[in-house]
């Protein structure tokens, strides 16, 4: 970064200092990963320059002739990762993407089925303080308090009472396989439209790890960021009868012109995602979560639904007598990233929760294994246990610095 280090010495410095805590930290956000050299080259690209309102061939701007065939490429590589019949890579990111959905298939006060935002669910599946909960009359669904999993006979239930005009299906803390099928069969019976949002398991679908919706929804988003590895973005996808109001909803009706260098970054990841390395990396993300909860499950801590079929897993810490927030601290001044969480019926408040939500997917692209992955729990279960103990969590800091020097990120 020759160039900034003359402009902007106190901006590449900051890119420096986050690039050695990145280097010298285990990141378990479920939502986070490593975007490759490639995707970020393609980001700080020339395309960054350009406006191109409109879609392929039918742009508001001239000068776009290079930019088509950027876009186009994207598209054609997504379809054929997913085997989508329809895909648009424009959405900004995950929320504004769920929100085109929502304008090109609803009318504000229509009945919407989601999951619950402290069940796993997302903020814009409903939620009341949400545009989505604002606008949309939702009706959110709950994991059962036993098993904790969605329990689709309730679902079902659930829709026939409610008759919505579209049932979603997806989450940002939720462990388990979301049953597709039956999900489209509760839609038909009650005659609604299927919606997905894959953002956190995008990159496990890609990879062949997890199935698909996509045979059977009407509608499917994603961001592109997290288990798919790419550029901070989204895409939707869509039955082809979908496919004119989708993107009538995402330009001109949410967005005004698309960032051309994330949809080349995000073409750079679906090439990425289609070569046979990346259903490794998607199934060792999987190992590696299920290596992580089994240990911390070992260790006494309580994980919602006793394991997972994914990338994350939901940890309860109050059995360490330690709250969310608490751990989330404690765990940063070992060198070790999380999410406080809340747990499906929390008796805390969401800003200082019951649990944690780990994920693997950075820790997997990093090269960690499943020995590495229960050491990074061995690691989490200390530094809870081990609190208010400034000594024993500076040594848990030595070995996270041990770990991340085996596995080195950038160098
Ligand atoms: N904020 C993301 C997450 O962490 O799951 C979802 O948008």
């Amino acid at each position: 970064m020759k160039t900034l280090s003359q402009t902007d010495p106190a901006i590449l410095e900051l890119i420096g200092k986050e690039t050695k805590r990145q280097e010298e930290g285990i990141e378990l956000i479920a939502s986070e990963n490593y975007a490759s050299k490639a995707v970020m080259e393609a980001l700080g690209s020339s395309l960054t320059n350009k406006y191109s309102e409109g879609y392929v061939g039918k742009r508001y701007y001239g000068g776009n002739q290079v930019i088509d065939e950027v876009e186009s490429l994207a598209i054609e590589r997504c379809k054929k990762l997913f085997n989508c019949e329809h895909v648009n890579v424009q959405p900004l990111s995950g929320s504004p993407a769920n929100a085109a959905v929502y304008f090109a298939t609803l009318k504000p006060g229509d009945k919407v089925l989601g999951l619950q935002l402290d069940h796993g669910g997302h903020l814009s599946h409903g939620h009341p303080v949400n545009f989505s909960g604002l606008l949309y009359n939702f009706t959110q669904y709950q994991v059962d308090k036993e098993t904790g999993r969605i329990n689709m006979e309730k679902v079902r239930e659930i829709a026939l009472k409610e008759k919505p005009k579209m049932i979603l299906a997806g989450f940002s803390a939720y462990s388990r396989n979301l049953e597709w099928k039956k999900f489209k069969e509760i839609a038909d019976e009650v005659g609604a439209i299927t919606f997905a949002d894959i953002a956190h398991i995008a990159g496990l679908i890609a990879g062949k790890a997890i199935e698909s919706p996509i045979p059977y929804f009407d509608i499917v988003s994603s961001t592109t960021h997290k288990t798919l590895r790419g550029p901070r973005g989204a895409i939707i996808m869509c039955k082809e009868k979908f496919a004119k109001d989708i993107d009538k909803s995402v330009f001109p009706g949410m967005q005004g012109g698309p960032h051309d260098h994330a949809t080349a970054a995000r073409a750079v990841a679906f090439h990425e995602a289609l070569q046979p390395e990346f259903q490794t990396y998607a199934k060792n993300v999987i190992e590696n979560a299920q290596a992580m909860a089994a240990e911390l499950m070992a260790a006494g801590l309580k994980i919602i639904s006793d394991g997972t079929d994914n990338h994350l897993m939901v940890v309860d810490v109050t059995s360490k007598g330690i709250s969310g927030k608490e751990a989330e601290r404690v765990l940063d001044l070992v060198g070790i990233s999380t999410s406080r969480s809340t747990i499906p019926f929390d008796p805390r408040k969401p800003m200082d929760p019951s649990g944690i939500r780990l994920g693997t997917p950075a820790i997997t692209t990093r090269g960690f294994d499943a020995e590495d992955s229960r050491a990074v729990a061995r690691a989490i279960t200390q530094a809870i246990e081990n609190h208010s103990d400034n000594k024993k969590l500076e040594s848990i800091r030595e070995s996270i610095l041990a770990l991340c020097k085996k596995r080195p990120l950038y160098s």
